[in-house]
């Protein structure tokens, strides 16, 4: 096991902002972000809870138990030459993307300040999770697939593996992988080398990294993550948490990220640039900009097409006189989902996709 901080020197940019050291938690600066469609992996986003497991590329292996006729095991080695290898482009977006906005809104205490830099997009290669839940007897009774980590993660005086689950009836599982590689590269270990699980179009805490069980359940998961964490609670009294709801598909968001919040912006053609994304099996359909508050919208570029569970970045080529602006972006998707005028607000400040309302000072 390792200092997640000695991991992170060897792999990672000398750009990337550091949003807590230990354990490591960074995102690659928000004007940066959009230059690629594909973040190299020494600048793709990294949210862990706990230790970086140092783990055998061949014979760690998971076990797969529950309501199934027979629990067995198999190793990383095993994976790689049992089963097919697929590869898929995902973005991953942690839940507390755009927290720093909600809690300027309304505060948000013990929890980390993400800007809009909690995610990131990278080609993931492994098995098909569907080709692994073929080889299993599946009991009628199991709806839920659960997974925890080999990783340590302390809460309330308690040491376990992180862990959440999905239901089995999940669209996005045909999507899903085991995966061992990452932008053509053995799956670096500060990702959750050597097997993650990949989820697109879901919360990112669901796409466990070190992955150690597989266990089929009729109930969600019971792990910390999945019952007290990643719920839309408006209090931590234990009422309010055992009511809200758990999070799953990613919300539509758009958010800006160039020009930078404070740039100087000269009088003439001014170009906004930024990113949209949606969840579960929607694609974005468009990105419109306001600069009277909503009253009339213009429709802004798609640089990529829409794939699901990916983002896609926009522009909009603008001309502006001197003066100051609030600008709108919003984002609307295939099923008609669009953010919201107001935040959500929740405790631990998730899921943030209220319209971005952006300062622009022209001169
Ligand atoms: N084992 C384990 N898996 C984990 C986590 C973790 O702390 N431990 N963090 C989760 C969260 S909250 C997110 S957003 C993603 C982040 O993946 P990344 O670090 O590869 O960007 O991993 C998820 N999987
Ligand atoms: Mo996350």
């Amino acid at each position: 096991m390792r200092d997640s901080q000695s991991v992170f020197a060897a792999a990672k940019s000398a750009t990337m902002q550091v949003v807590q050291a230990e354990p490591l938690n960074a995102g690659t600066p928000l004007d940066e972000l959009v230059d690629a469609y594909i973040q190299p992996n020494s600048q793709f986003f990294v949210r862990t809870h706990g230790t970086v497991p140092t783990l055998d590329p061949e014979t760690t292996s998971i076990t797969i138990h529950g309501l199934i006729d027979e629990p067995w095991s198999i190793s990383v080695g095993e994976i790689k030459q049992q089963l097919p290898y697929v590869e898929q482009v995902a973005t991953l977006q942690c839940a507390g993307n755009r927290r720093q906005e909600m809690h300027a809104y309304k505060a948000i205490y013990g929890e980390l300040p993400w800007g809009a830099n909690g995610l990131s997009t990278a080609t993931w290669g492994g098995a098909p999770l569907r080709a692994l839940l073929e080889r299993c007897a599946i009991q009628p009774a199991a709806k839920h697939l659960l997974g925890v980590s080999y990783d340590q993660v302390e809460r309330h005086g308690q040491s376990f593996g992180f862990g959440g689950s999905i239901p089995l009836d999940e669209p996005m599982i045909e999507h899903a992988l085991l995966a061992y590689t990452m932008n053509g590269e053995a799956l670096p270990a500060l990702h959750g080398g050597p097997l993650r699980l990949v989820i697109p179009g879901i919360v990112g805490a669901r796409s466990i990294k070190w992955l150690r069980s597989l266990e089929f359940s009729a109930e969600p998961s019971h792990n910390y993550f999945q019952r007290r964490a990643y719920r839309l609670a408006q209090s931590n009294e234990p009422e309010a948490w055992h009511e809200a709801p758990m999070l799953h598909e990613l919300p539509v968001n758009a958010v800006v990220c160039q020009p930078a919040p404070e740039q100087a912006l000269a009088a003439g053609a001014i170009t906004l640039a930024g990113y949209a994304i949606t969840g579960g099996q929607a694609l974005i359909e468009r990105v419109e900009i306001s600069f009277d508050q909503g009253q009339h919208w213009q429709t802004a570029s798609l640089i990529d097409e829409p794939k699901l569970g990916c983002w896609s970045r926009w522009q909009a080529e603008l001309e502006l006189a001197a003066g100051d602006y609030e600008c709108w972006v919003r984002a609307t998707d295939t099923l008609g989902q669009q953010q919201p005028d107001q935040p959500a607000w929740n405790v631990k400040g998730y899921h943030h996709n209220a319209i971005q309302r952006l300062d622009l000072s022209v001169c």
